[in-house]
């Protein structure tokens, strides 16, 4: 029988062994035989010395390629086997069939949710989605909103300044203390109709208790068009509220200042932890208060160029952390920025 025979009969043989192998053990005698030093086949190579330059290039051709036929078989049993035979001494056999882990899935943040879910309610009622820098000129988070520089408004708005110096030696540039400058922004741009919502954060150097925090969450909106009075902004905060938490929540509105409205409301809606009794959260008052509101003031219309005699708008400023605090009773709004993932996880 020639070599070239003998390596055919070698590989059938071979094979039909591994075939019906069906443990680690078996397998690695099975290597032992046919691969390993002593194998079979390096016994066929042995004959080889006695064959001519041609003969000796086709039969190690097809011990090259028997090696390898036998090599790519014994990789496809061990996996079939589910074990590795070079596997280091001591570990654990690597076991495919079993489930992978799961990898650990991020979530939006509950502001960020929430945001969400406020633009839509906005957005069904017709309001456009913008936003606007956080970092702002004094000129459109005072100026342009009838708060001059000596004005005792900026007082409540207690303002981290960023430190930049202008050619007239001015400080101009701040933090912007609130989501209404986008107020002015929009009305530069886009004349009436307006219907737009503002989310975006604020910064005030501000004393940090269960209900303020020196970078919160706002969102801004304004209506500007002929004939909009205060009923259409009741109308729309009510609306808001109805269905952001329920119609059997019990909202109310009071008068409120601020300059650049006219007139001015707030409005606060019923304590979520002591259901208006009066709490630590609610300073026993039974209220939270929301947001700030009321008729765009005719001055800030003036400014950019939109006549007060035929146009009239409203705008609100709303304090986002306190809505979703509202309706779920969560008593402190430190907890959304404190990085607990146990209260993070439950949104
Ligand atoms: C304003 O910021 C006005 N720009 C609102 C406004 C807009 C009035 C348009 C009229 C027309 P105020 O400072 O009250 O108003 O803040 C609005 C809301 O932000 C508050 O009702 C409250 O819900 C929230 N808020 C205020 N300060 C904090 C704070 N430190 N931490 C968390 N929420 C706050």
């Amino acid at each position: 029988m020639s070599l070239l025979q003998q390596l055919e009969e070698l590989k059938a043989e071979a094979l039909a062994e591994l075939n019906s192998i069906d443990d680690s053990k078996k397998l690695e005698s099975w290597r032992v035989q046919y691969m390993g030093k002593k194998s079979k086949l390096n016994e066929v190579l042995r004959g080889l010395a006695g064959l001519s330059i041609e003969e000796k290039k086709t039969v190690g051709a097809g011990a090259n390629s028997l090696k390898l036929d036998l090599d790519v078989a014994l990789k496809g049993k061990e996996q079939v086997l589910g074990e590795k035979i070079d596997q280091p001494a001591g570990e654990a056999p690597l076991d495919i069939s079993l489930p992978g882990r799961t990898p650990p899935v991020g979530r939006l943040h509950p502001i960020t949710q929430v945001i969400t879910e406020m633009s839509q309610i906005f957005v069904s009622m017709g309001f456009q989605v913008v936003e606007g820098p956080e970092v702002e000129w004094d000129y459109y988070n005072f100026d342009m909103l009838n708060i001059p520089k000596e004005h005792p408004a900026r007082d409540n708005m207690q303002t981290l300044w960023v430190d930049y110096e202008n050619e007239k030696g001015e400080r101009p540039m701040l933090l912007r203390t609130h989501t209404s400058p986008m107020q002015i922004r929009v009305m530069e741009k886009i004349k009436p109709p307006v219907r737009i919502v503002v989310p975006g954060k604020v910064y005030r150097y501000e004393a940090i208790d269960a209900t303020h925090i020196p970078m919160f969450t706002q969102i801004e909106g304004l209506a500007v068009d002929r004939g909009i009075t205060l009923a259409d902004l009741k109308g729309t905060l009510y609306d808001f509220a109805r269905r952001y938490f329920s119609s059997d929540r019990k909202a109310r509105f009071r008068c409120d200042f601020f300059p650049f409205v006219e007139p001015g409301v707030e409005m606060s809606i019923e304590c979520a932890v002591c259901k208006g009794n009066g709490c630590r959260l609610c300073s026993n008052s039974g209220w939270i208060e929301i947001l700030g509101a009321g008729m765009v003031h005719p001055r800030v219309l003036e400014r950019v160029g939109i006549d007060p005699s035929v146009y009239s708008g409203f705008a609100f400023g709303m304090g986002i952390e306190r809505v979703p605090m509202l309706r779920y009773g969560i008593d402190d709004i430190r907890l959304f920025y404190g990085g607990d993932l146990r209260f993070l996880r439950q949104f």
